[in-house]
């Protein structure tokens, strides 16, 4: 069985799905999955119970007859500024980059569906592979890094030296002996630009991170309070964060990608007042394409500037105003298919709360007043701390 399916098939056929970049890893004994069970022990998964499956160690524990993890990359960069470019504006806070599109799970599932169905119809019976896009019991970057798709990085992103790191992965378990890529060569050197930028701490030493302390792990993923100590660090982030890879120099010249889901969505007209809408920034003609991160001067210092209401009204910067003002259903309708709603209604609210109060910005007095008025403990908790918080910052 599966004789005709051979490593250099499989990248093709991914390729051609429009993956960009596809390698094989061994389902064996990786130096990295032994690394594991002592990050767990250090506690780093904080309230992630799911990576304590002891599944998670080992692809074999999810097909026992596994031979080989198919590893799919695809981008998700678009050209927008970076978080570290743009002003702090004390009206707005900042979505992560990779959740201003659709939900990134349904693009990768339906191209790896495509591809198991294909690999499935040339290998015969017999065949099996199992299908991941982040949701099950796999240490995808492990299995990335060892299929040739980056190196994993000191931020413990997997980084490529042409994508960059903003890419998602995907993944296929397969009983399919398939002859494995070679790993990169680690490309971070001497740098620790990454260690430096992280305002919480989280990257406790290079290539490990405590996810307790990552704003990434605090705005979508934890349910409760944000530990007091680390609001302030979040500075304007209501969903994410993206500063260990927005300050790398891997990430400078990344190619980006115009694959219509991952264009930043347009916020509903309520959220802002009216304004002209000027015509969208150029990208490459062919859909899905991936061209050199290079828009035309202007129109670089015109997002960076954020002078541009398509980009202020889209969902990398929105209003906190706004974002604080949503109703559930409302969340529910604007976050539909896209990756926020993971946060949950009262997370994002919890989090804008705490932007409101790194801003300084005294118009939210009112509103933030109204939280620390209502039944919800955990908001009206974090909404007394964001009106302290408020006065310092104004008098900072
Ligand atoms: C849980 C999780 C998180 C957690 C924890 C992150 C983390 N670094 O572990 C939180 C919520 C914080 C998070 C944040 C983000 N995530 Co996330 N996340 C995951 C998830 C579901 C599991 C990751 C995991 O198992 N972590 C456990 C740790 C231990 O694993 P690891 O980092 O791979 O660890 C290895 C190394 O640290 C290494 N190691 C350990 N010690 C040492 C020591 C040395 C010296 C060396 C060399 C190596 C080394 O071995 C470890 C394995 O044992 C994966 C999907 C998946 N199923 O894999 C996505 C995933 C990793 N996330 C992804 C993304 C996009 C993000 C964010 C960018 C989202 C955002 N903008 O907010 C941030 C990035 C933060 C960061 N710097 O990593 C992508 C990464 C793509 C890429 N190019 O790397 C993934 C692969 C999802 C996907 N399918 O695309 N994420
Ligand atoms: S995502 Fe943000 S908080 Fe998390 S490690 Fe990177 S810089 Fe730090
Ligand atoms: S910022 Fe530097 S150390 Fe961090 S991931 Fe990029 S190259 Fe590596």
């Amino acid at each position: 069985m599966g004789a005709m399916v051979t490593s250099t098939w499989v990248v093709e056929q991914g390729r051609a799905l429009g993956f960009d970049k596809v390698g094989v890893a061994p389902a064996a004994d990786l130096e990295e999955l032994a690394l594991f069970p002592a990050w767990l022990e250090r506690g780093y998964a904080g309230a992630l119970d799911y990576l304590r499956n002891p599944k998670r160690r080992d692809a074999r524990r999810l097909l026992p007859d596994a031979r080989s993890v198919v590893c799919c990359a695809l981008a998700y960069d678009t050209h927008r500024p970076r978080s570290t470019e743009v002003p702090l504006d004390p009206e707005r806070g900042w979505i992560s980059r990779y959740a201003w599109g659709d939900d990134y799970h349904t693009v990768l599932e339906e191209k790896l569906e495509t591809l198991r169905a294909r690999m499935a119809e040339r290998a015969g019976p017999g065949f099996q592979a199992k299908l991941y896009v982040d949701t099950g019991p796999v240490l995808e970057r492990v299995y990335g890094k060892h299929a040739g798709l980056g190196w994993q990085a000191k931020n413990t992103c997997l980084i490529d030296p042409e994508l960059g790191s903003y890419f998602f992965l995907g993944v296929l378990v397969t009983n399919l002996e398939l002859s494995p890529g070679d790993p990169l060569p680690d490309g971070c050197g001497a740098c620790t630009l990454c260690i430096e930028a992280c305002p919480t701490g989280a990257l406790v030493e290079p290539y490990v991170l405590d996810a307790r302390r990552c704003i990434s792990y605090l705005t979508i993923e934890l349910r409760d309070a944000i530990p007091v100590e680390l609001r302030q660090p979040m500075g304007r982030h209501v969903f994410g964060c993206d500063i260990c890879q927005d300050v790398c120099p891997w990430n400078a010249k990344s190619l980006v990608t115009n694959l219509p889901p991952f264009q930043p969505r347009a916020l509903p007209n309520h959220a802002s007042a009216p304004k002209p809408v000027p015509a969208p920034l150029a990208l490459s003609e062919v859909e899905g394409r991936l061209s050199p991160a290079a828009p035309a001067a202007e129109t670089l210092a015109a997002t960076v500037r954020g002078d541009s209401m398509a980009e202020k009204d889209s969902f990398l910067h929105p209003r906190l105003e706004w974002l604080a003002s949503l109703t559930e259903e409302e969340f529910r309708e604007v976050f539909r298919r896209s990756p926020v709603k993971r946060a949950r209604w009262r997370g994002l609210l919890r989090n804008t709360i705490v932007a409101m109060g790194n801003s300084g910005n005294a118009r939210f007095r009112l509103l933030l007043e109204t939280f620390a008025a209502s039944d919800d403990t955990l908001l009206a908790e974090h909404a007394r701390w964001a009106l302290a918080r408020m006065e310092e910052a104004q008098h900072s």
